[in-house]
Protein backbone atom coordinates (compact mmCIF):
# COMPACT_ATOMS: atom_id res chain seq x y z
CA UNK A 1 0.00 0.00 0.00
CA UNK A 2 1.84 3.14 -1.27
CA UNK A 3 1.92 6.51 0.15
CA UNK A 4 -0.62 8.85 -1.06
CA UNK A 5 1.22 11.39 -3.39
CA UNK A 6 0.21 14.72 -2.85
CA UNK A 7 -2.62 15.53 -5.06
CA UNK A 8 -4.13 12.07 -4.23
CA UNK A 9 -3.95 12.94 -0.65
CA UNK A 10 -5.93 16.29 -0.95
CA UNK A 11 -8.58 14.57 -3.00
CA UNK A 12 -9.01 12.56 -0.65
CA UNK A 13 -9.36 15.02 2.12
CA UNK A 14 -11.96 17.50 -0.04
CA UNK A 15 -14.02 14.01 0.02
CA UNK A 16 -14.70 13.88 3.48
CA UNK A 17 -15.19 16.26 6.37
CA UNK A 18 -13.04 17.71 8.98
CA UNK A 19 -10.39 15.43 8.42
CA UNK A 20 -7.06 17.83 8.67
CA UNK A 21 -2.98 17.10 8.13
CA UNK A 22 -1.63 17.43 11.25
CA UNK A 23 1.72 16.73 12.03
CA UNK A 24 2.28 14.15 8.43
CA UNK A 25 -0.58 12.59 9.88
CA UNK A 26 -4.54 12.58 9.37
CA UNK A 27 -6.78 13.76 11.65
CA UNK A 28 -10.36 14.58 13.36
CA UNK A 29 -11.81 15.89 16.45
CA UNK A 30 -15.25 14.27 17.33
CA UNK A 31 -17.08 15.73 20.38
CA UNK A 32 -19.55 13.39 22.38
CA UNK A 33 -22.43 14.30 24.55
CA UNK A 34 -20.35 12.85 28.15
CA UNK A 35 -16.87 11.54 29.13
CA UNK A 36 -18.66 8.16 28.98
CA UNK A 37 -20.04 8.17 25.67
CA UNK A 38 -16.25 9.63 24.56
CA UNK A 39 -14.87 6.72 26.21
CA UNK A 40 -17.35 4.05 24.01
CA UNK A 41 -16.90 5.86 21.05
CA UNK A 42 -13.05 4.70 21.92
CA UNK A 43 -13.95 1.07 22.73
CA UNK A 44 -15.49 0.55 19.10
CA UNK A 45 -12.48 2.64 17.32
CA UNK A 46 -10.39 0.26 18.98
CA UNK A 47 -12.40 -3.07 17.77
CA UNK A 48 -12.09 -1.19 13.90
CA UNK A 49 -8.52 -0.94 14.41
CA UNK A 50 -8.12 -4.23 15.51
CA UNK A 51 -10.19 -5.83 12.56
CA UNK A 52 -7.85 -4.56 10.28
CA UNK A 53 -4.85 -4.11 11.83
CA UNK A 54 -4.15 -0.70 11.70
CA UNK A 55 -4.18 1.65 15.00
CA UNK A 56 -4.76 5.53 15.22
CA UNK A 57 -3.09 7.35 17.58
CA UNK A 58 -6.04 8.49 19.89
CA UNK A 59 -6.31 11.14 22.35
CA UNK A 60 -9.41 11.49 24.69
CA UNK A 61 -10.03 14.96 26.59
CA UNK A 62 -13.62 14.63 28.46
CA UNK A 63 -15.56 14.88 25.66
CA UNK A 64 -13.54 15.16 22.87
CA UNK A 65 -11.55 12.53 21.02
CA UNK A 66 -9.07 13.17 18.53
CA UNK A 67 -7.81 10.79 15.94
CA UNK A 68 -4.22 10.50 13.95
CA UNK A 69 -3.57 8.04 11.77
CA UNK A 70 -0.58 7.28 9.28
CA UNK A 71 1.14 4.66 8.52
CA UNK A 72 3.33 3.21 10.47
CA UNK A 73 5.18 0.66 8.07
CA UNK A 74 4.94 3.26 4.88
CA UNK A 75 6.23 6.30 6.79
CA UNK A 76 3.39 8.41 5.33
CA UNK A 77 -0.29 8.75 4.56
CA UNK A 78 -1.67 5.72 2.48
CA UNK A 79 -5.15 4.43 1.67
CA UNK A 80 -5.64 2.21 4.70
CA UNK A 81 -5.54 5.22 6.90
CA UNK A 82 -8.42 6.82 5.09
CA UNK A 83 -10.22 3.26 5.01
CA UNK A 84 -9.92 3.53 8.87
CA UNK A 85 -11.21 7.01 8.86
CA UNK A 86 -14.30 6.28 6.79
CA UNK A 87 -15.31 3.43 9.35
CA UNK A 88 -14.40 5.99 12.60
CA UNK A 89 -16.80 8.30 11.08
CA UNK A 90 -19.40 5.57 10.26
CA UNK A 91 -18.97 4.52 14.32
CA UNK A 92 -19.25 8.09 14.93
CA UNK A 93 -22.61 8.66 13.31
CA UNK A 94 -24.62 5.88 14.50
CA UNK A 95 -23.46 7.11 17.61
CA UNK A 96 -25.49 9.87 17.15
N1 LIG B 1 -1.05 0.83 12.57
C1 LIG B 1 -0.68 1.86 11.78
N2 LIG B 1 -1.30 3.06 11.92
N3 LIG B 1 0.29 1.71 10.89
C2 LIG B 1 0.96 0.56 10.69
O1 LIG B 1 1.84 0.48 9.83
C3 LIG B 1 0.58 -0.57 11.50
C4 LIG B 1 -0.45 -0.38 12.48
N4 LIG B 1 1.17 -1.75 11.38
N5 LIG B 1 -0.79 -1.38 13.30
C5 LIG B 1 0.76 -2.92 12.10
C6 LIG B 1 0.02 -2.59 13.38
C7 LIG B 1 2.04 -3.76 12.34
O2 LIG B 1 2.91 -3.03 13.18
C8 LIG B 1 1.74 -5.10 13.01
C9 LIG B 1 3.05 -5.86 13.23
O3 LIG B 1 0.93 -5.83 12.11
Amino acid sequence: MPVLAKAALQQALEQRSDWTIVDGQISKTYSLATFPFAIEFVRQIADAAEDVNHHPDIDIRYNKVTIALSTHDEKGITEKDFALADTIDQLFAAAQ
